[in-house]
């Protein structure tokens, strides 16, 4: 019986892409306090601060190519006989470059741009300002469409559905820091799924899974991709 894979990813996938992982002692919030660039009231107080925390990023993330960990995750995609479903943290979209089509972004995008006055979306120009209008409805309310602490992450019955469904729940590249992601784990273990943990070290929920690879995303997960399919 072909098994139904659901993978989370974050930040640490997309490390040897370059782009800045958050918690690491280089890390994003190592420049940055959280509650100024990744927070609703942060934004209300200077979002032109906000813009340029995410503009960077923007730019970054165009510019960075996948990694071996996402060409795996893609190849898992396209020669594993059951479905496998990527719930990513990141906001940077190196899985669809690296050819995975079955995505969701439960924390948003950075391609993406969505207006705080009527809820428009669209592709966000490589730079956004405070002073951008809304392409449908003029007002100066533009933001990144990436959920901050304090909004609810996007997809949630989608997630909730793969999850009860998930013969294989695999981590990747997150320090289990952040809820409702960091409950996944242990949620699909009651469920009787198998969890395997793939991560530079041990994150803050490795008791939660019942596998685990600890190394680089680059060589751990293409390794256990090998494995997956060669079972
Ligand atoms: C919500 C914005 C309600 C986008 C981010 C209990 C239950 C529910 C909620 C809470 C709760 N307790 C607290 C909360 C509130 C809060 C929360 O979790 N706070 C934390 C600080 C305690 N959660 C929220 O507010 C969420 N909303 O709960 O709404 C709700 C809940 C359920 C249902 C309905 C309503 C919203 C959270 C989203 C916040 N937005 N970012 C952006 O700027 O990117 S969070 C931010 O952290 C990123 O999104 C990131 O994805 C996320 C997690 O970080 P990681 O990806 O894990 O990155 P990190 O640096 O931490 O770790 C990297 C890991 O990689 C490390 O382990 C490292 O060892 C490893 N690594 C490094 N290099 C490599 C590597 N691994 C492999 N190879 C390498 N080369």
């Amino acid at each position: 019986m072909a098994r139904n894979i659901v993978i989370l990813t974050g930040a640490g996938i997309s490390a040897e892409s370059g782009l800045g992982t958050f918690r690491d002692e280089d890390g994003l919030w190592a420049n940055h306090a959280l509650e100024d660039v990744a927070t609703p009231e942060g934004f209300a107080r200077d979002p032109d601060l906000v813009h340029r925390f995410y503009n960077t990023r923007r730019i970054q993330a165009a510019a960075a190519r996948p990694n071996a960990a996402h060409e795996a995750l893609a190849r898992l995609e396209t020669w594993h006989l059951g479905h496998v479903l990527i719930i990513t943290q990141n906001v940077d979209d190196l899985h669809e470059r690296a050819g995975s089509h079955h995505v969701l972004h439960m924390h948003g995008s950075l391609r993406q741009a969505l207006c705080a006055a009527c809820d428009h979306r669209w592709t966000a120009p490589p730079e956004m300002h405070a002073s951008d209008t809304c392409p449908a409805c003029g007002a100066a309310a533009t933001r990144p469409d990436v959920v901050w602490f304090g909004e609810i992450p996007h997809w949630g019955a989608r997630i909730d559905e793969a999850l009860a469904g998930a013969d294989i729940f695999a981590s990747i590249g997150t320090s289990g820091e952040v809820y409702p992601a960091a409950a996944y784990a242990q949620h699909c273990r009651r469920l009787g799924a198998h969890t395997v943990e793939l991560n530079l070290e041990p994150s803050r929920g490795a008791r939660d899974f019942a596998e685990h690879h600890y190394g680089p995303a680059s060589e751990v997960v293409p390794a256990w991709v090998d494995r997956v399919l060669g079972a």
